[in-house]
């Protein structure tokens, strides 16, 4: 018996704070003056340089992005913290990034109509998880109600498509039938506030993906056509952060603990593959790439999802063809392009053809063609 996986619903939880450029660059620069002035001796004295406002026509133009959705706002924004905070909770209480993975699970559930003692297994798939054990998706399984197995998994910005193609894996081995993918994820906490290079990229959000084999599925699902996954390893994005820094404390605060990036250099070297990458894998499926009526693309930068849809689709892709939730979500990692799918597919109609495509850290990229049922 063969078995053919789909994607059987989604969800989204979105924070209902938010940032917008003109609060955050206030806020950085407040902090830069704040700085400036407790070293001004230093910097006159040539010992230290002054640091640099950002800017709001900065932010926009470069990225594309206005606002962010956040966890923990007024803390992020005050110049003391610039960072999120919350009470830590005890451990017999959800915690945190499960708690807002559970909220999305649910309505990928309540969408596909189906019943937590269906699903057989959940992935947790994100850029960080909040501790390294028990794994975030058993817990996500246990609150949830689900009999079967769970286990976390980070490939940064393309966790969720790797999620994704290894639910589809174990739908066809026939190892379950129904397979939740989670992608909590609270970047606000290994987002550098205080780095202007990158204090504007990132926000919190979590999505969920259910999938299932069509046998089971409810009739209002997308088929997968194909998955595919390329990793390429690269400095040019890191995170040094981990428990291993307890070895080394004398540099255990240090900026390279966070997320760092050599955005021009990412930008130059991903744009290429991943456009590289969603050719050959559209000509492996037999799929004109000129007649895909959607791609839900990684949201990391407007001008990088630009430059590929218009060597896919060959001509500038419409805000139709190529929707953008970076403009209020910013950079959510793994989730961005699940966030982009689960908003704008409803008005998909029959056997049109779509892509979901992610790329980031590791370089990571990984793409899954769709077809909506008949
Ligand atoms: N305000 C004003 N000016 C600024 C600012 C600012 N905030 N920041 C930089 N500038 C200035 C620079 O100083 C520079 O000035 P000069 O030319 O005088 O030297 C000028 O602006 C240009 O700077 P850049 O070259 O850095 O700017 P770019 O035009 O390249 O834009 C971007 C920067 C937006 C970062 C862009 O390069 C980009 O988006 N690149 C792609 C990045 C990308 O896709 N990264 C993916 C990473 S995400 C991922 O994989 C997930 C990781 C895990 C999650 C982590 C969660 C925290």
């Amino acid at each position: 018996m063969t078995h053919r996986p789909v994607i059987s619903g989604t969800g989204l939880f979105t924070p209902e704070e938010s940032i917008t450029n003109e609060e955050l660059v206030a806020s950085f620069n407040a902090f830069v003056d704040r700085h400036n002035a407790e070293h001004a001796d230093a910097i006159a004295a040539g010992e230290a340089e002054a640091l640099t406002y950002s800017s709001v026509e900065f932010i926009e133009k470069a990225s594309g992005i206005k606002a962010r959705h956040v966890m923990s706002k007024a803390p992020i924004l005050a110049p003391d913290t610039m960072s999120p905070r919350w009470e830590e909770r005890p451990d017999g209480e959800l915690s945190i990034m499960a708690e807002i993975g559970v909220i999305a699970a649910r309505e990928a559930l309540a969408k596909a109509g189906r019943e937590a003692k269906d699903v057989d297994a959940v992935l947790c798939a994100a850029s960080n998880m909040q501790r390294a054990y028990p794994a975030m998706a058993i817990e996500i399984q246990q609150a949830l109600g689900i009999d079967g197995f769970g286990f976390d998994m980070n490939v940064a910005c393309s966790s969720a498509t790797f999620g994704i193609q290894t639910a589809a894996d174990y739908v066809r081995a026939g190892n379950a039938k129904s397979v939740l993918v989670v992608s909590p994820e609270i970047t606000s906490g290994h987002l550098n506030w205080r780095d202007r290079d990158s204090h504007f990229i990132f926000g919190d959000v979590a999505t969920a993906v259910l999938v299932e084999d069509a046998a089971i599925a409810p009739a209002a699902h997308w088929d997968i056509l194909g998955t595919k996954l390329k990793t390429v390893f690269s400095n040019n994005i890191r995170n040094n952060f981990g428990f291993l820094n307890r070895a080394t404390p004398e540099t255990a605060g240090t900026a390279d603990k966070l997320f760092v990036q050599e955005g021009r250099k990412v930008f130059k070297e991903v744009v290429p593959m991943v456009a590289q990458m969603i050719l050959d894998e559209a000509e492996r499926l037999q799929i004109d790439p000129k007649t895909l009526r959607r791609m839900w693309l990684h949201q990391a930068n407007s001008g990088m999802n630009r430059l590929i849809a218009q060597k896919v689709l060959g001509h500038e892709a419409s805000d139709d063809e190529s929707p953008t939730v970076l403009d209020t979500y910013g950079n959510t990692s793994s989730a961005g392009s699940i966030i982009a799918f689960h908003l704008h597919s409803e008005d998909m109609k029959a056997d049109d053809t779509g892509l979901i495509c992610s790329f980031g850290a590791g370089y990571s990229a990984g793409t899954v063609f769709v077809r909506k049922a008949a």
